[in-house]
């Protein structure tokens, strides 16, 4: 683990947010994109934290408030990125690549990898709906109807929710059929997990992962748009 994460893990549980802050503006001002400070600060300061507390060095409470401090933080990163883009290049967000939702599946409140996979997706200029955690598998089917997303993604963390994952990809499937599912979790890699998954199902295993997802759909669009596809 990067000494930085270590770092940053510390600031978060003892809520400061100004060092935390100076961890994180580190990392970007030596030119680190978007998904390794997603990947190797926040998500790894994170998992120290989930370390300490199976260590019993921290408690629950402990994790709720440096969650608190992420999400802060995150949200404060994400305004930067988008201020520096357009002060640094001139250019602003690109509004008609296409429309994404996102949420967590029902009953799962982890929800700080499906927070960076919108903030992404929102640097890439697409359209971002967020629904957060713990979204009613109804209400999830009712916006799909409302918005017509290309991109639908989904986060799973806890193991036990994995049946509901299942069924969340075959009743969204089968009401926006065009619809591209990604899903990420921290359990990319176990078999249970791929088995809940359709073949169609877009795995994601980290924001790198999907970092580049990103720049080919926006090289495969501009490709498109200049008439070179038809
Ligand atoms: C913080 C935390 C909490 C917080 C959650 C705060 C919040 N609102 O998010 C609190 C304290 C509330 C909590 C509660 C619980 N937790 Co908890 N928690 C954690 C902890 C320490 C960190 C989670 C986190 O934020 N990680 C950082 C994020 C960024 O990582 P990530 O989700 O993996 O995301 C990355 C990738 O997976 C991927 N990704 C994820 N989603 C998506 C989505 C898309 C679209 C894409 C492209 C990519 C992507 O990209 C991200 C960046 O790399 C973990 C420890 C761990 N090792 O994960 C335990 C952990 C996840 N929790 C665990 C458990 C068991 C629980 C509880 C059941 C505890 C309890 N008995 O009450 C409850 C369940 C609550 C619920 N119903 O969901 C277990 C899960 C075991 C399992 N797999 O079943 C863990 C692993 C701890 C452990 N070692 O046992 N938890």
């Amino acid at each position: 683990m990067h000494e930085v994460a270590k770092k940053l893990s510390a600031h978060f549980l003892e809520k400061n947010v100004i060092q935390g802050w100076a961890s994180i503006t580190e990392l970007l001002d030596q030119g680190y994109n978007s998904s390794y400070i997603y990947d190797f600060l926040f998500r790894d300061a994170m998992y120290h934290i989930g370390e300490l507390w199976e260590k019993n060095e921290i408690t629950v409470a402990d994790e709720h408030l440096a969650t608190g401090v992420s999400d802060l933080l995150l949200s404060k990163y994400h305004l930067e990125k988008k201020e520096r883009n357009i002060s640094d290049k001139g250019i602003l967000p690109i509004t008609n690549t296409g429309r994404a939702m996102f949420f967590c599946v029902e009953g799962e409140d982890h929800y700080l990898g499906l927070k960076m996979a919108s903030s992404l997706f929102e640097e890439f200029g697409w359209d971002v709906y967020d629904l957060g955690s713990n979204l009613p598998l109804e209400y999830a089917e009712y916006s799909i109807k409302k918005w017509q997303p290309e991109v639908i993604c989904i986060s799973i963390t806890i193991r036990h929710l994995l049946p509901k994952l299942k069924d969340t990809i075959k009743r969204l499937a089968a009401i926006h059929p065009e619809a591209t599912i990604i899903v990420g979790s921290r359990l990319h890699d176990e078999a249970a997990f791929r088995s809940c998954c359709t073949e169609e199902t877009i795995i994601a295993k980290d924001a790198a992962f999907l970092y580049q997802w990103l720049n080919q759909y926006q090289n495969e669009a501009s490709f498109v748009k200049k008439g070179v596809l038809s």
